[in-house]
């Protein structure tokens, strides 16, 4: 048997999870990564992760075996089934006392009923929110978790050493609370930035069939914007967008369809408002 070496594991590893993994490498930590087609750890492996501290692992048992106690095990997996999955087959290869924590963009009401679940069986759990797409996850995420408060002391320096920096040097992760409540905070802050968003375009709208403005013109307002109190990621991303040229010169975002996808924690915030008789009707308009 290898020596129980490694400080935490992640599972899923698409890029989100490859980058949250050389995260932690970079941070000293060493990581174990699985996934459910084993073939991309070995990918990850001789590839993205050549020449780093990271293992691989080609079964959960194995993972579980490399892993100091107690065990540190993030799933960085679709939302939803695949997360109550995997933590069947996982309480098999863990002992009381260790560590799920969920990292992707579930649903709290599944977050409360899992934390329940896996402290019966005599385990912790964390559901965290993770923001910063995947140059967050790779540079510093911002993150939020919640869960069992007895996991956080174990997950904290790891956490703390991987996320983004205030300017003061303060990390941009700390407890959030019980069960749900870093999924929940998650998902709220999902929600302001689809209200962030239809603002964002209703301004485009107004500019651009109300005033009759180019894209070249409305690029120059979202910079001047960018620079007072509305300097912000969404702002200067628009600026940016509104500024870039197609092969043939003309702005790209003219050629662009005028339509948008959602993948539920919108929808999530404006039903959660619902519930609590608060309406929230522009993150409504933007859903
Ligand atoms: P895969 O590489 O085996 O598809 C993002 O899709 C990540 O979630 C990937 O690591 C993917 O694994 C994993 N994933 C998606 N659906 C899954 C499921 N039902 N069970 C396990 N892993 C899943």
């Amino acid at each position: 048997m290898p020596e129980a070496q490694a400080d935490i594991a992640l599972i899923g590893l698409a890029v989100m999870g490859q980058n949250l993994i050389l995260n932690m490498n970079d941070h000293g930590f060493t990581v174990v990564a699985y996934n459910r087609t084993v073939s991309k750890v070995d990918d990850f492996i001789n590839n993205e992760a050549k020449g780093t501290k990271i293992l691989g692992a080609h079964s959960l048992q194995e993972m579980a075996g490399l892993l100091k106690h107690p065990r540190r095990v993030m799933l960085m997996v679709k939302a939803g089934k695949a997360v109550d999955e995997f933590i069947e087959s996982l309480l098999p290869v863990l002992e009381p006392g260790d560590i799920i924590i969920d990292g992707g963009n579930s649903l709290f009401e599944d977050t409360i009923r899992r934390t329940k679940y896996v402290e019966s069986k005599g385990l912790l759990y964390i559901g965290t929110g993770v923001s910063g797409g995947e140059e967050g996850a790779r540079r510093g995420p911002s993150i939020m978790p919640g869960g069992s408060p007895a996991a956080w002391p174990h997950v904290k320096p790891i956490f703390q050493a991987i996320s983004a920096k205030v300017a003061d040097g303060s990390p941009c992760c700390d407890w959030v609370g019980e069960g749900g409540a870093g999924h929940y905070v998650k998902m709220t802050h999902n929600g302001i930035e689809y209200g962030d968003m239809q603002l964002i375009c209703e301004a485009y709208h107004l500019m651009k069939d109300g005033l009759g403005m180019t894209a070249d013109e409305m690029h120059q307002v979202f910079a001047d914007w960018n620079k007072g109190e509305l300097d912000s990621y969404l702002i200067e991303i628009t600026r940016d967008i509104l500024a870039f040229k197609d092969t043939d010169g003309a702005p790209l975002v003219d050629k662009i369809l005028d339509t948008a996808g959602q993948k539920g924690t919108g929808k999530w915030t404006v039903i959660s408002s619902q519930d609590m008789g608060i309406p929230i009707t522009l993150i409504a308009e933007a859903v």
